[in-house]
């Protein structure tokens, strides 16, 4: 019984040296002619070879190992990280950086901390307050990688023209952002329904001009907005009722008129609510 376990224990042991050296040969070509004559000794001290290997030795990131709109990969696109707005924060669009960005409080009563400026704009949208630049359109990252993120697919997805015409969005540091009654933390963005007729000019569903109003193309807009986010939150115009009907978030039919002219949507809070 003894010796079998022993057996079992090398046998055990020289599966791990072998696999290690494996990945070893494939991570690290200049490293396996070393491992190769080690591993054939079987010893533990393999397992603290590889424990010891320090960052420098890692091989360079293959050329295409990362989206070209995401060169270091770390989730902030190189758009955002070369944002002048963003030079505060010092991000490395060649090296990996932390999400900075958090949500404090709530949509209608918070700040926000570290926000991203949305760059003005980028593949498939544009920001349409002209007098509001880097003014109103901060946001949490995960708003900001909404927008990229469904532009780029509008883009690829040849809805374009109009780009995706993105409105306010939260101020630099949150609070209270007249006249919308939430908009305070970072999480929110109002975006423009879009038009059949491809100006990036503004469409009011309140008015005559709902003969402009493009139904199809505004709700493969809001299904990116879904593929690029995680969102719990819509406010519509009632001119939409019956027209555009989502089934996975809380949908409010404006009948004020206030979202006649765009939509209002929220993300959930990335870095939860308790903060
Ligand atoms: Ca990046
Ligand atoms: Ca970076
Ligand atoms: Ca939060
Ligand atoms: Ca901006
Ligand atoms: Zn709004």
């Amino acid at each position: 019984m003894r010796k079998g376990w022993i057996y079992k224990l090398k046998l055990l042991l020289l599966s791990t040296v072998a696999i290690t050296t494996i990945v070893q040969t494939i991570t690290h070509p200049t490293r396996h002619l070393l491992l190769l004559p080690i591993a054939a000794m079987a010893t533990m001290e393999i397992s603290c070879d590889v424990d010891t290997i320090s960052p420098s030795d890692y091989p360079e990131q293959p050329p295409d190992a990362c989206p070209s709109w995401d060169t270091d990969c770390d989730g902030i696109s190189n758009a955002t990280e070369t944002n002048d707005a963003n030079a505060y924060l010092n991000l490395d669009p060649d090296s990996p950086d932390a999400n900075p960005s958090i949500a404090h409080g709530q949509p209608c009563n918070g700040s926000l901390e570290n926000g991203l400026n949305l760059m003005n704009e980028g593949t498939g949208y544009w920001h349409y307050n002209p007098e509001k630049i880097d003014y109103d359109d901060w946001g949490v990252l995960h708003l900001i990688n909404m927008i990229e993120g469904a532009g780029r697919e509008w883009h690829d997805n040849n809805w374009w023209p109009p780009r995706i015409s993105v409105g306010d969005m939260s101020l630099r540091y949150g609070g209270p952002f007249p006249p919308h009654g939430c908009h305070e933390n970072g999480l929110e963005v109002d975006i423009r329904y879009v038009r059949n007729d491809g100006l990036e000019v503004g469409l009011n569903l309140g008015t005559a001009d709902s003969i402009y109003f493009d139904v199809s193309a505004t709700v493969a807009l809001m299904s990116y907005l879904l593929d690029n986010s995680n969102s719990i939150k819509i406010y519509l115009s009632s001119y939409c009722r019956g027209k555009i009907i989502f089934t996975a978030i809380d949908t409010v039919y404006d009948t004020t008129g206030g979202h006649d002219d765009h939509f209002h949507w929220r993300i959930q809070d990335p870095d939860g609510t308790g903060n």
